[in-house]
């Protein structure tokens, strides 16, 4: 995909090339060396102005293949619009530009050429911007391209309005990976109509142009309705939808996901047809069929290419208009692929039209994207696969936020894959940020720097609190131990003191708690930050949309930085008479983290709210024990805590032991606690012999539980099984029972979906 550059950029490129550097690194060390400011990211370019200048840094994103900043800048008047630029018909361009239009003669002019000249090769959606002392000048080749490079002019017009001066500079852009974006693709409540519009609006600005429409839970795109055209009044807002993605340079891919119940027949190949054709009819003109997370009938690979096949040549290639193709595998992760040869992945790479693209999730479900792991399935499917990366999404862990920065991912990517889309959260705004990186990585991954481009997305998103949400942020970006085994670095300023204090707890027994070598002011500082960052977000966030998504979590957040203060300096206290004090107010916050976490976000998979959940909660609950426990060997009235109870997953299966047994409490006349085990999305297969269930860890007794399977309990042969230790297994429960599972007695493999696995509790 990279093309030379050409005419004045070869001129520089060549000069850099020599010294073995391409030019976008040498920009980036450029922006680091010469013009890196204190407090600043490292992306920023500082244009380098006349002294009499002010100094302010212009940075672009994505950030720019190629960019050369010429030594002058130029007195801003405004912008005046050429009549070409008005009759190129692109009406998506003009309303840009028009906010910047100057009102005197000095204003300067626009020109926008296409096609670009013979001299200048631009690449597919790519374009040069020039700015010299008589005029701005943007060549493209297609439509696209002028569209991002007016979208890279109006960031630095922005810039010259508030600085009075206009950088001159010559740009040369193009995307890295062709088909860039979202797959709307998680488990849960879809995006509504105002967040989709809002996205398709952000994805334009920073140059995304690929959105998949795929929710799981729309019934309309998967069973039971998937035959059947959306009902009117959903239909009229798809319609809209689209036309904002035209206008937005983004191609709007509708999915199916017919393999739960797909009948091999010639009237289910007819019925996805009519559907597209219903899609088609609504101004869609990309489309993508998934399998995955089925079992069964659905999940066989010659019946997939084969009926894929057929929609390729009954209906893609009957339109002129059409996009390329896209399928989901059933086996879309290593993890899960069969490795033997000649199995589901080679069979698809043989059998699938080989103008199909294959979409693939990594190693795992969730995973870092490596080079290994594309050319392992690359060589199966016989084609570039098309990366479907799970992040930020959290359908797995609903009590989690993921604000954290966009990385692992291979910088080498370009080469390996036909397209790349993230699968975001059902939290729309909040997901915004992440979506800023993933642009900016698509658009230019060598250039890609995930901090930088982190906060620069906040800049973006949450200017008015940037400061303040990247306190937030940097603490909600983990989503705990859970089956996919995904981790992310949390709290990197507290991490290791928090990890030395939880690992040394257990030896703070007397006070002055000796902790010589651990700088507890820095960890106050920072734990301080948390309560006042929640109040000036909650005060002045522009984004109501980003605040009621987050609002609960913000909560927490307040009242985490509450119970850290407290416990820092219940640590730093000289005696136990001092100490004390600080230990209520400790219990306080607590009480309320736990009555915020009850209240809140109340769905049935993992309720609650969780924040600062990797090293902060877990260094509070081992305090919070330790030291009630001190106090009370001390004589200290300490008031009764409340009560949580707790469990452990039990399972033969490795890859569970890391299932989280979530907390919860039921209401009624009389709140119940429960236990349950975080639903999994996909299908599992035990065999013979396999289990999984909850051992209760807290004194209390078992009353009753809720286990639902699909199917059902009694088709599946799946049995119950009760235990008060964990060694004998019995059919009923009893008042001891601690532990209940759920086993396959049978001889075969089960495959089934374990929708609901909750202990109820005295
Ligand atoms: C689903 C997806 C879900 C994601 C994360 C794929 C291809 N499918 O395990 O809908 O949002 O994982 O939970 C999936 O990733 N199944």
């Amino acid at each position: 995909m990279h093309s030379k550059p050409t005419f004045k950029y070869r001129r520089i490129y060549t000069a850099f090339s020599l010294a073995g550097f391409p030019i976008s690194i040498l920009i980036r060390l450029m922006a680091l060396t010469l013009f890196f400011l204190p407090g600043q990211s490292s992306a920023q370019l500082k244009t380098p102005l006349a002294s009499t200048h002010p100094q302010a840094p212009l940075s672009i994103y994505p950030v720019p293949q190629h960019i050369q900043f010429k030594q002058d800048s130029l007195p801003f008047y405004g912008i005046r619009l050429t009549a070409g630029l008005k009759m190129t018909g692109e009406d998506n361009i003009v309303p840009l530009l028009t906010p910047f239009t100057g009102k005197t003669g000095k204003s300067i002019a626009i020109h926008l050429i296409k096609p670009a000249s013979k001299a200048v090769e631009i690449p597919k959606e790519g374009y040069t911007l020039k700015i010299t002392a008589r005029q701005i000048q943007i060549r493209y080749q297609d439509p696209r391209g002028a569209f991002y490079g007016v979208q890279t002019l109006t960031q630095i017009l922005n810039h010259a309005k508030r600085t009075g001066f206009l950088p001159l500079l010559d740009i040369m852009d193009y995307p890295d990976i062709p088909r860039r974006g979202i797959v709307e693709g998680f488990y849960g409540t879809p995006w509504t109509f105002q967040d989709r519009v809002d996205q398709l609006r952000f994805y334009g600005k920073w140059k995304i142009n690929t959105y998949i429409y795929g929710p799981k839970d729309d019934i309309y795109h998967s069973s039971p309705n998937w035959r059947l055209p959306y009902p009117k009044d959903q239909a009229a807002r798809l319609k809209e939808l689209i036309h904002i993605a035209r206008q937005n340079e983004v191609d709007f891919y509708w999915a199916i996901h017919p393999g739960k119940d797909i009948q091999w027949n010639q009237a289910d190949s007819l019925a996805i047809i009519h559907k597209l054709q219903s899609l088609y009819d609504l101004g869609v003109r990309h489309f993508a069929v998934f399998f995955d997370d089925i079992a069964g009938e659905g999940a066989k690979a010659q019946k997939q290419a084969g009926l894929l096949n057929y929609i390729q040549n009954s209906f893609i290639s009957q339109h002129s208009d059409i996009g390329p193709l896209i399928m989901c595998p059933t086996e879309y992760n290593k993890l899960w692929a069969d490795p033997k040869p000649n199995t589901y992945l080679d069979i698809l790479g043989q059998q699938l039209d080989k103008r199909i693209e294959i979409m693939w999730t990594g190693n795992s479900v969730i995973h870092d994207i490596t080079k290994e792991g594309e050319d392992w399935v690359n060589n199966r499917i016989g084609r570039k696969a098309f990366v479907w990366w799970n992040f930020p999404v959290n359908d797995y862990v609903r009590n989690h936020l993921l604000l954290g920065p966009v990385y692992g991912l291979d910088k080498d990517l370009p080469k390996n894959v036909s397209g790349f889309v993230a699968n975001p959260m059902d939290k729309a705004a909040a997901s915004k940020v992440a979506i800023f990186s993933v642009a900016d990585f698509c658009w230019n991954t060598k250039a890609y720097l995930p901090d930088a481009s982190w906060q620069k997305g906040i800049q973006q998103v949450l200017p008015e609190v940037a400061h303040s949400y990247k306190i937030f942020a940097q603490n909600n970006t983990d989503p705990g131990p859970s089956y996919h085994q995904y981790r992310r670095i949390e709290s990197p300023a507290i991490q290791s003191v928090l990890d030395t204090l939880l690992a040394r707890t257990d030896q703070f027994t007397e006070f002055p708690i000796k902790l010589t070598d651990i700088d507890l002011s820095a960890l106050n500082a920072v734990c301080q930050s948390f309560s006042p960052a929640v109040q000036d977000i909650l005060m002045h966030i522009k984004d109501t949309a980003l605040l009621r998504e987050i609002k609960p979590w913000l909560w927490h957040f307040a009242s985490l930085g509450k119970a850290a203060t407290a416990l820092t300096q219940l640590l730093s206290a000289p005696d136990s008479k001092k100490a004390f004090p600080y230990f209520l107010q400790l219990q306080k916050a607590r009480n309320q983290l736990i009555a915020i976490d009850r209240q809140y976000n109340r769905n049935p998979y993992q309720p609650g709210i969780v924040t600062g959940g990797r090293h902060i909660q877990p260094w509070i609950e081992k305090s919070y024990y330790h030291f009630a426990e001190l106090f009370k060997k001390q004589g200290w009235a300490v008031p009764d805590a409340v009560d949580q109870a707790s469990g452990r997953v039990i399972t033969s299966i490795p890859e569970f032991k890391q299932l989280s047994v979530q907390k919860d409490v039921a209401a009624g006349n009389k709140p119940v606690q429960v236990l349950k085990l975080s639903p999994i999305l996909e299908v599992l297969r035990f065999n013979p012999g396999d289990y999984m269930g909850i051992a209760v860890k807290s004194n209390t007794s078992v009353t009753n539980q809720v286990i639902t399977t699909q199917p059902s309990l009694e088709k599946s042969g799946l049995q119950i099984a009760y235990s008060k230790d964990g060694i004998s297994w019995q059919a009923d429960r009893d008042a001891d029972t601690k532990q209940i599972r759920l086993i396959n007695a049978t001889g075969q493999p089960i495959s089934f979906k374990l929708e609901r696995f909750d202990i109820l509790l005295q």
